[in-house]
């Protein structure tokens, strides 16, 4: 039908034109060269790896701007649902090798078909490493930890699973920053990720959709109607939001989906009064101001801040989103009642939970719908995710910032909340308690609008991230809701990876033996991840055991030389006992209730024993008998201004600093913190390890998704019962996981009994702190980690690390035993944790978003 509107001499020359992807190495070289010589400028005597990276990223791109669009086209033609997956962050990384490992074909078969291998031939051909070039590739950093990197593995799932689906974002200048370590202290710096452009989008300054903040609300053509009826509202501010599309590649599928970033631009409109006044340098500022919107990314994990200028990102996001969707819909021709049946929106976390009011906003004064017409359309439309349990990170706004940026807004909410409690005391009258505890508006104090419960009212589905963490929002944060709606409102959906980047990519060296032995050289177990429990039968398997630790030491070795890398060529790790060194591994963002404090005191004890022993006259080779040779690797970037966080890497680094240059201890223990944490470095650091720390007060990790990524790469969890390491232990048995500390259940009752009752540390706990104390570890100033201690022994232990610290440190010696004493038991561990981790693929997660929540189905490309 769209066909038939171009006239038939136009379709048939771009019939005769239609553009091809390439399809076999040669036809690659040709793309590649073209773009070095017309988009590039440059030539064979000045292409170097930046170009090389540009031209084989341009190639790629011009292959899934073709799937794109017939995709695109695909949807429209069959009138498909869609589903928009809202989320401030995407933490992408790298998109060339991840598009090279979704080429069609991604084993070189002798049919010629382009893959990895192929590509890798040409480029080597043509005179490059494809490391090399992949090297040159920045991080898109567009997020800050587990949520936005779950956005990521989920358009990735999304695109694999043929669902037709779109995420809407922002696109920062900066991205997370980067951190780098002075003298132990985490100094950020601004990282502009698009400095050398960026091959991978598409800016569309076709596009404009204006968005505006501030000003009042008019209601001067009907003064005497209700704030229900369409009101007009007069803006003050203006700015463009122009979009930058991202293809996301599926896996052995041609289905190409879109990830559209938003960008901030100044109007073209000119301030007429300044113009007359001649202060053109305020009104060129003027402008800038509006690029300053969405310059940078809130680089806050599990915190909030309130600032107005993320406020304003937040409305900007969601405007610019649902101006496209209803535009998208409205081209249908459907009724409204059929939006839901057409548009499933999916708020990742609360942050854009003002998609909820902008769509009543757009339905009732703009499309002139009935209030309660339109906000059923809204409920049935949205769902949203929660990933937090902590007040802290839970979002409210003061109804004076709010209202002031978005008059008709706050109007809006008001409606929806007044209805909403007539409803609640419809059901449960007189209970004013309840209806306080309820609103959508704090009122204790300055007046506060609370996102997540305007999130609840104006969605049909609302889950946790893991089992534990589902169940604790019902009983906790979300109780009354529960009571209110019944529990059918509340579920859950365990996250999940993407095997792709988390294994293929990151561990192809284990992803081929894989594929070797349970025989799938097309790699169909990345797609039906519950092929992996083939591996169970070679659990016990001698040559298997060899090969699959043989792969392990080589990645350690990679690992070695980026730690090597990161401190200045100082060969921290001894790599003739490499082998025998267990990699214990903690990489995150720095949080107290992730417990790094924890775990480098748990180092700190291990040091301080260590040197006892040899203080009582041990050799080496006895030490090393109580305490075998054990690395100790920290990453992760705390929030600029968190300042606990802070001193933790501080301390850690203090510690890397005594432990690494006595000379006693040698290669039994070392400690890295290893700078820059981030996806690409995560690709890295995850193959290698042995073990993984995921040792969280219990309840405070909402799910967890790195435990799931160490295990896929065969590194065994040492961890407390929380977030998805619960469903982890289900999945690969109890016997191949290290559990330990107090679980959620207690935690109230634990945190109380530190309020009110002075609790003795125990002793290892407290030799630990009186050597932080003596200033071990600060001869220049004993106080410097005081505030460390103290948080212990003086305000409450809110973490229970003192609580959890004895059952650490035993199993942390239960698993030194097991790693030197009984290796062969170790490694099948290992295999059968990856046997069993295909529960965890975002493939899987994604199915159920697409069945329990969105109601879409797959839309396979012919
Ligand atoms: C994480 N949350 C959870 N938040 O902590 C983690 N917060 O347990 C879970 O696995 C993951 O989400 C995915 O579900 C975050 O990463 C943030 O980064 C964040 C950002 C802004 C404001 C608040």
């Amino acid at each position: 039908s769209i066909d038939t509107m171009i006239p038939l001499k136009s379709r048939t020359l771009w019939n005769k034109h239609q553009v091809k992807k390439f399809e076999n190495p040669d036809q690659f070289e040709d793309r590649f060269i073209s773009h070095v010589e017309t988009n590039l400028g440059r030539s064979l005597y000045n292409c170097d790896d930046l170009a090389a990276y540009e031209a084989t990223s341009m190639a790629l791109r011009d292959n899934l701007t073709i799937d794109w669009n017939k995709t695109q086209q695909r949807i429209t033609a069959r009138d498909h649902k869609r589903v928009y997956y809202l989320s401030l962050e995407f933490l992408m990384g790298r998109a060339l090798d991840n598009a090279l490992i979704n080429l069609p074909s991604h084993k070189g078969d002798n049919s010629g078909t382009p893959s990895r291998d192929t590509v890798q031939q040409s480029l080597d051909d043509l005179g490059f490493k494809l490391e090399d070039v992949l090297q040159q590739e920045p991080d898109a950093a567009l997020g800050n930890g587990g949520l936005g990197r779950l956005a990521a593995c989920f358009v990735d799932s999304m695109a694999t699973e043929n669902i037709p689906a779109w995420g809407y974002g922002l696109h920062y200048q900066y991205g997370i920053f980067a951190q780098k370590i002075i003298n132990g202290y985490q100094v950020e710096t601004p990282e502009y990720w698009l400095m050398n452009g960026n091959p991978w989008e598409i800016e569309r300054n076709e596009i404009q959709v204006p968005v505006t903040f501030y000003g009042y609300v008019d209601r001067s053509n009907n003064p005497t109607s209700s704030t229900l009826s369409p009101a007009e509202w007069i803006g003050g501010e203006r700015v463009l939001a122009i979009p930058y599309d991202f293809p996301i590649p599926g896996f052995k599928t041609t289905t190409v989906n879109n990830l559209r970033l938003w960008q901030a631009r100044p109007t073209t409109e000119f301030d007429f009064a300044k113009f007359n006044s001649g202060d053109y340098k305020n009104s060129v500022a003027q402008q800038q101001r509006a690029e300053s919107l969405t310059a940078c990314l809130y680089p806050n994990d599990n915190f909030v801040q309130g600032k107005e200028l993320r406020l304003k990102q937040q409305y900007f996001w969601c405007a610019a989103s649902l101006h496209d969707i209803v535009r998208r819909f409205k081209k249908t021709n459907r009724p409204w009642t059929e939006f839901p049946d057409q548009v499933a929106i999916q708020l990742n976390d609360t942050h854009p939970t003002l998609a909820i009011v902008e769509l009543q906003r757009i339905l009732v004064d703009l499309e002139k719908l009935d209030w309660h017409d339109a906000f059923n359309i809204v409920q049935n439309t949205f769902s949203y995710t929660n990933h937090t349990v902590m007040q802290e990170a839970l979002e409210k706004w003061p109804i004076s910032l709010f209202g002031r940026l978005l008059p008709r807004h706050l109007e809006i909410i008001y409606d929806i909340n007044w209805f909403f409690l007539q409803e609640v005391e419809k059901k449960f009258p007189k209970d004013v308690d309840l209806l306080k505890r309820i609103s959508l508006i704090e009122e204790n104090g300055d007046r506060q609008i609370r996102m997540a419960f305007l999130a609840i009212v104006g969605s049909h589905k609302v889950n946790g991230v893991a089992e534990l963490h589902s169940e604790l929002i019902k009983t906790t944060i979300f109780k009354d809701f529960v009571k209110f709606y019944g529990p059918s409102k509340f579920t859950n959906v365990t996250n999940g990876i993407t095997p792709r980047r988390w294994l293929k990519q990151a561990n192809p060296k284990l992803a081929a033996l894989i594929s070797e032995y349970i025989q799938d050289p097309n790699d169909d177990y990345l797609l039906d991840t519950s092929k992996l429990t083939k591996l169970t039968q070679f659990a016990d398997n001698k040559e298997f055991q060899d090969k699959w630790n043989k792969v392990k030491l080589e990645n350690k070795l990679k690992l070695a030389d980026l730690i090597q890398k990161c401190y200045d060529g100082q060969d921290i790790i001894n790599r003739e006992h490499i082998g025998e060194t267990l990699f214990d591994i903690q990489v995150k963002r720095i949080h107290e209730y992730k417990r790094q404090q924890m775990n480098i005191f748990g180092v700190i004890y291990r040091y301080l024993a260590m040197k006892e022993l040899f203080k009582q006259g041990l050799t080496k080779e006895q030490v090393a008998k109580k305490f075998p040779p054990k690395v100790s690797i920290f990453g992760g970037k705390s929030a600029p201004g968190y300042y606990m966080a802070k001193l933790i890497i501080k301390l850690i680094n203090s510690v890397a600093d005594v432990v690494n240059n006595d000379p006693q201890i040698g290669y039994l223990l070392k400690v890295a913190f290893i700078p820059d944490y981030n996806v690409s470095k995560a690709e890295i650091i995850i193959p290698a390890s042995d073990l993984n720390e995921q040792i969280s007060t219990a309840g405070t990790e909402a799910s967890g998704t790195s435990n799931m990524k160490f295990v896929m790469n065969g590194g065994l969890i040492i961890g407390t019962v929380d977030g998805a390491n619960v469903e982890i232990t289900r999945e690969i048995g109890e016997d191949n996981i290290f559990l330990f500390g107090n679980l959620s259940e207690n935690v109230e009752e634990l945190r109380y009994n530190h309020q009110y009752h002075q609790k003795p540390i125990p002793k290892e706990l407290e030799m630990t702190l009186r050597s932080l104390e003596s200033g071990m570890f600060s001869p220049e100033n004993p106080n410097e980690f005081k505030p460390l201690w103290d948080a212990i022994e003086h305000h409450g232990d809110y973490y229970l690390v003192s609580d959890d610290f004895e059952s650490y440190l035993a199993t942390q010696e239960l698993v030194d035993q097991v790693y030197h004493n009984e290796q062969s038991e170790w490694i099948k561990k290992s295999i059968l944790g990856v046997a069993n981790i295909g529960f965890f693929s975002s493939d899987r997660c994604i199915q159920e978003y697409a069945d329990t929540i969105w109601n879409v189905e797959a839309l396979k490309p012919e």
